[in-house]
């Protein structure tokens, strides 16, 4: 068959893109057609997502998925961030924006929570980790708002763009299973979980699995994007992170991945969930990926406590260039300071140096004095952070993996891929970087038939076509056994 012609929307925390794809059994060629800013914007000290500036992203982004050379797309794909939602009212309007994860109203709610159902009981039903952000979180300090009082439907985010495009709602599988509210066994809504509660089960819109028809563009879209009325939306894994799963260019079942942006996404890909009590405590995940397969995973802070610091030094006037920084950073000897890149502390916005050298205090590791020394901390981190993640997955899945793939844009960090292979003392594959676009396009080709095959299919193409770059673990980098010791255990999840 001949290559087709897709277009890509992926929604990350820090930016949004819309990536143009020509996909068929030998061909894999993708262009940017459009980038744009992720701002969240503070009003009366809540966080929310500017979703409409995100949209108008989208729909630029589609006008000039139109105009590249790769052609007219026939079907347009999008993923995003997991978790949030958008209400809406009876009429299908949204009521008021998404309020961003990294708020801080679910304080007190898992606690509330796990009062009705308790925390292992979750754990049995639904396998997710236990997080301030997940969707169940949310929805239980969002019932106790009057907004809610007209609440008919909860959508996620990649959803509510979907709906706008398509004037069709639905839940797409992957992301729903980080809702914290889905049985990874059936793959449906865990309603028992939902009544306990109080949840209706009636505020999300039926599951669709990723490779599913989603609608068409609406006629305004049509017209507002210049694309045919005829252009399909297709389900994709539309958690962001289940389609860069998808784009990992790995051989066999061995391996692990990092799907590293903001958060870095460690673990490996199963065929079932574990849901043992050792699993919960390590705050391991079992987030659904496409054609039944299971992300085994833990949630590493990752590039958000650089991005962060970053946003700190700019405030301050004091901007640094990430390329300056990470020279400086390979400059300072590796593992002077260390700190848990796990710890919830770092999760809310913020003066994220100090919280870094308040860690580093609380820990006895000596602070950092310079934003060299600062990045080097983080990056050793989160390296640390990822050689535990990969170890535990490997300990508590029963699977054996031989190579880590890095995946996103932390995949262009050299410094923090080549720790990552020393820490792990495993060889490290870097790229894609634009993993969750190319994701997304696969689903969709294999959808529409511009290509055939299984995961592994998919796998074979991503790796013969897309730039990879290797690191090898150098024996004489650092002792990162004992540099495990440094840090106190943390109890990840609560009794
Ligand atoms: C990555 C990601 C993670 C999820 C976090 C919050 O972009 O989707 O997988 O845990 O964002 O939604």
């Amino acid at each position: 068959s001949s290559p087709g012609v897709f277009a890509a929307v992926d929604l990350g925390a820090s930016s949004g893109r819309v990536l143009a794809g020509r996909v068929g059994p030998e061909v894999l060629s993708v262009t940017e057609a459009h980038r744009f800013v992720n701002r969240p914007v503070r009003v009366g000290g809540t966080p929310y997502w500017d979703v409409l500036a995100l949209y108008g992203g989208v729909l630029d982004g589609l006008r000039a998925a139109g105009r590249t050379t790769a052609g007219t797309p026939t079907s347009i794909g999008i993923d995003a961030w997991a978790v949030d939602f958008g209400l809406l009212d009876a009429s299908g309007t949204l009521l008021g924006n998404p309020v961003h994860y990294r708020d801080e109203r679910t304080a007190g709610v898992p606690e509330r929570v796990h009062a009705r159902v308790p925390a292992a009981r979750l754990y049995a039903v639904t396998g997710i980790q236990h997080a301030s952000f997940t969707t169940l979180h949310q929805l239980v300090a969002a019932a106790a708002t009057p907004q809610f009082g007209p609440a008919r439907r909860a959508l996620l985010i990649p959803d509510l763009i979907s709906y706008w495009l398509t004037g069709e709602a639905g839940t797409e599988l992957t992301n729903a299973s980080t809702t914290g509210l889905l049985d990874p066994d059936t793959r449906r809504w865990s309603t028992g979980i939902m009544a306990e509660l109080d949840l209706d089960p009636g505020l999300f819109a039926p599951l669709r699995a990723p490779g599913a028809a989603a609608g068409t563009l609406t006629d305004d879209v049509s017209a507002e994007t210049g694309l045919p009325t005829g252009v399909r939306v297709t389900a994709v894994g539309s958690h962001d992170t289940a389609s860069a799963v998808v784009a990992v260019p790995a051989r066999d079942e061995r391996f692990a991945y990092i799907s590293s942006g903001t958060w870095s996404l460690v673990g490996v890909e199963l065929d079932a969930p574990v849901r043992t009590e050792e699993s919960r405590r390590a705050n391991f995940t079992n987030e659904l990926g496409v054609d039944g397969t299971v992300r085994y995973l833990r949630n590493v802070m990752g590039l958000w406590l650089l991005q962060e610091c970053m946003r700190h030094w700019d405030r301050l006037g004091r901007p640094r260039s990430l390329d300056r920084l990470l020279d400086d950073a390979a400059r300072v000897a590796p593992l002077r300071s260390l700190v848990d890149a796990g710890d919830p502390a770092f999760l809310p916005p913020g003066d994220m140096p100090e919280r870094v050298a308040a860690a580093c205090r609380r820990a006895g590791e000596p602070v950092p004095r310079t934003p060299g020394e600062t990045v080097r901390c983080i990056l050793d981190s989160l390296a640390l952070a990822y050689r535990r993640a990969v170890r535990d997955a490997q300990r508590l899945s029963g699977r054996t993996v031989d190579v880590v793939h890095v995946v996103g844009g932390g995949a262009l960090n050299t410094l923090l891929c080549q720790a990552t292979a020393d820490a792990c003392g495993l060889p490290v594959v870097a790229g894609p970087t634009e993993a969750a676009a190319l994701g997304n396009l696969l689903v969709q080709a294999r959808a529409a038939g511009t290509v055939p095959g299984s995961l592994a299919d998919l796998r074979a193409l991503v790796r013969t076509t897309q730039p990879l770059r290797r690191y090898e673990p150098r024996p004489d980098a650092g002792d990162w056994a004992r540099a495990a010791d440094r840090l106190p255990k943390r109890t990840e999840s609560p009794a």
